[in-house]
């Protein structure tokens, strides 16, 4: 990287790298376009970009107001969402109404500041981006109970289950509002390096991708204009990838890892659908979602999406 600011750990080949980015507090004017460019280059590879020092100003009034919600809610015991297109939160329990307007607002103040900085600062996917959910995560991540599918202490790439993105990317923006403990993750091999080995084992592309009948009914579908409403293969792909890591231990247990501690008040980025990640422990974060199309990505060839049917030999989208 040209810039003095920047500096990478390299694990080893195949396995995620950690970008620091050390004056992206400094405002997006700092950020030339060829820097921008390379940026997303490294996350599209797969590798996490590290700011010590979080771009996106939160209050402290407001930070008060998001740690001391856990004294006060015994009755919560879920991440809380917030849908920027219809300016909503979901998560909370009847009990929680009273504070239903001041999360909405900070999670809007948030979503609003993330992409303000993004702008800048990932400029290629600037305005093409798609706007997904936000969340607040105030549980302690450590022996969080959760079932099997949806751990996410254990390696995964993520998917959505009920958001299928149909071959656009899955970009996450987070910031650790914890103000004494890291957010600590694993990471493994990137969807490079080991999606395409998962893609051979046990016929997952093939399952995913259906028959020649579903695929030809899918084509005609498209054609005729016709509504089709099955997930598309990619998105089913996906899925069972991601159920399929989390289901094997053996993977789990053997797979080689880095760990990585996100310390109090710091961010990081990266694409969940190819850094294989799981969080260890941490309490209270922030996050953004975006989902990349293909159209706005620098490198499409690399995406998991083009590997997959690379490999297929048939697209995998609707
Ligand atoms: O909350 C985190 O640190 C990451 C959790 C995760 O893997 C996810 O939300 O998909
Ligand atoms: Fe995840």
């Amino acid at each position: 990287m040209s810039s003095s600011k920047a500096s990478a750990v390299t694990p080893g080949p195949g396995l995620s790298r950690l970008l620091t980015v050390d004056d992206s507090f400094a405002g997006s004017q700092n950020f030339s376009a060829d820097r921008a460019r390379h940026l997303c280059g490294e996350l599209e590879a797969g590798h996490i970009v590290f700011l010590p020092v979080p771009p996106v100003a939160i209050s402290q009034e407001d930070r008060a107001l998001l740690l001391g919600r856990k004294q006060t809610s015994s009755a919560y015991h879920k991440n809380i969402a917030y849908r920027p297109a219809e300016d909503r939160i979901t998560g909370l329990d009847a009990s929680e109404q009273a504070e239903a307007d001041s999360l909405r607002r900070i999670l809007r103040e948030f979503s609003k500041r993330s992409v303000e900085f993004l702008t800048g600062f990932l400029a290629p996917y600037a305005g093409k981006w798609k706007l997904d959910y936000a969340s607040y995560r105030p549980i302690e991540e450590e022996g969080r109970p959760a079932r099997l599918h949806a751990r996410n202490d254990l390696l995964h790439f993520d998917s959505f289950p009920t958001r299928p993105t149909n071959g656009a990317r899955i970009f996450r923006f987070f910031v650790n509002l914890n103000p004494t403990k890291s957010r600590v993750w694993l990471t493994s091999e990137t969807f490079e390096a080991f999606g395409p080995r998962f893609a051979h084992a046990g016929n997952l592309l093939e399952k995913a991708g259906g028959n020649q009948l579903t695929r030809g009914i899918r084509f005609l579908a498209r054609t005729l204009h016709l509504p089709f409403s099955s997930r598309p293969p990619y998105d089913e792909f996906m899925r069972r990838c991601h159920n399929a890591m989390k289901e094997d231990a053996a993977f789990q247990e053997n797979t080689l890892k880095n760990r990585w501690e996100f310390p109090p008040h710091s961010a990081w980025m990266v694409f969940t659908d190819c850094v294989s990640h799981a969080v260890l422990s941490g309490q209270y974060a922030l996050e953004q979602t975006f989902q990349i199309p293909q159209a706005a990505l620098v490198a499409p060839q690399k995406s998991p999406l083009a590997l997959l049917e690379k490999i297929g030999g048939h697209p995998l989208t609707l």
